[in-house]
């Protein structure tokens, strides 16, 4: 028999693409589950990552990172045992075109969720959603970013990310808070924003297939990441806040693939050839670029038996076929 939980979690940015994921693990598990949501004029696209079976099972809330008051509000309100602080301006390229904004939001709007539960209820464990984006372009002498690489960020998103990252480590010093940082690599999934680069290239190469467009326009094609699932990265994150104590783990396949291997891959699943569609312009690159990514997490497998089910392959194949039914069907 499965045993439920029974405990109360609030999810900040429960309509990003990890939010929903982790939604739905929480209420499988038997969570009462919370989340907050950013207002906009278009209610619909508010809640659009959550199923009809999903919405009806949560209670959303109106707040932003930005926001203290709100953030106090819905905390005090909700009053839970665990609380999963997803929400951030997570584009890096945007990052360059919005820094004050993804400092605020990114940045200090940590600090708020911090001081939040501090002064409304500490008994809370708190994940934080930190970034391999951090590390900027330090690479361990053995190929790969681990929890002890320096950090020297090369975005504004980077730099606002080592900021909640710091204060996390700082409050959970001071006040003896339970807090752990998931410094995640890039995941992806069907529920990805089509302006990163894996549903980018799967939804136009679907596209293409399908003779709707011609082109695919790319940034650096150079760059490597290392590319995992949400769905796996989700599991990582209840994980850290099932142990005794806190800490921060990095999660990572250890594999990496440059965004050239990426484009290959689907365009060749797709019997299509890249030579005739893909060209490049410079506005898909940023001021300073992170060169390689690839991630050891030793730390996460070995302390919270945290393992990864997809591969890169299993990954963009998912991908590729929700586009293909998407466009086949219009029915997703
Ligand atoms: P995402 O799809 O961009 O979701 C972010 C969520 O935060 C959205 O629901 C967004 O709402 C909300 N949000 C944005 N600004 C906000 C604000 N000022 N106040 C309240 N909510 C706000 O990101 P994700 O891929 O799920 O990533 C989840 C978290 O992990 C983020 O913090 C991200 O930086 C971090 N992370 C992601 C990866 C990755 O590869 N996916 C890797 C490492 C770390 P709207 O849609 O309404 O704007
Ligand atoms: O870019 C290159 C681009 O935007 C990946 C976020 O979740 O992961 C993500 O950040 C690579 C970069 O993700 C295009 O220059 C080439 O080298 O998909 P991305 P990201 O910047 O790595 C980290 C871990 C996070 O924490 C972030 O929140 O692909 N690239 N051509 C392109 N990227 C985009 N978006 N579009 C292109 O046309």
């Amino acid at each position: 028999m499965i045993q439920l939980e029974n405990k109360t979690a609030l999810i900040t940015g429960i309509n990003g693409q990890d939010g929903s994921y982790l939604a739905e693990l929480l209420l499988d598990k038997g969570y009462t589950v919370h989340g907050t949501v950013k207002r906009n004029s278009v209610a619909e696209t508010q809640t659009s990552r959550l199923s009809d079976d999903v919405y009806k099972q949560l209670d959303l809330h109106y707040a932003d990172l930005t926001d203290l008051a709100s953030l106090i509000h819905v905390i005090r309100t909700t009053r839970p045992d665990e609380i999963y602080n997803l929400a951030a301006q997570s584009h890096v390229r945007v990052s360059f075109d919005q820094p004050l904004y993804t400092a605020q939001a990114t940045g200090v709007g940590v600090l708020n969720v911090l001081e939040a539960i501090r002064q409304v209820s500490p008994q809370s464990k708190i994940y934080q959603a930190s970034s391999s984006e951090m590390f900027g372009n330090n690479i361990d002498t053995d190929g790969y970013q681990r929890e002890s690489t320096p950090m020297s960020p090369v975005s504004p998103y980077g730099c606002a990310k080592v900021y909640g990252y710091n204060i996390c480590r700082n409050y959970r010093n001071s006040y003896d808070m339970f807090i752990s940082n998931g410094i995640l690599f890039n995941h992806e999934s069907p529920r990805r924003g089509t302006n990163f680069v894996t549903n980018k290239v799967a939804k136009e190469a679907v596209r293409i297939k399908k003779g709707l467009t011609d082109k695919l326009v790319m940034g650096n094609m150079d760059a490597t990441r290392d590319w995992g699932h949400a769905k796996d990265y989700v599991n990582a994150m209840w994980l850290m806040l099932q142990q005794n104590t806190p800490d921060d783990y990095v999660c990572a396949t250890g594999v990496s693939h440059s965004v050239q291997q990426l484009v290959d891959y689907v365009f060749d699943r797709l019997d299509l050839d890249p030579e005739q569609h893909v060209t490049t312009d410079k506005r898909y690159e940023r001021a300073e670029e992170l060169k390689h990514l690839r991630g050891d997490s030793s730390k996460a497998r070995d302390q919270l038996g945290w393992t990864h089910t997809y591969t890169f392959d299993t990954m963009m194949d998912e991908m590729v076929d929700y586009w293909m039914e998407h466009f086949t069907t219009g029915n997703i």
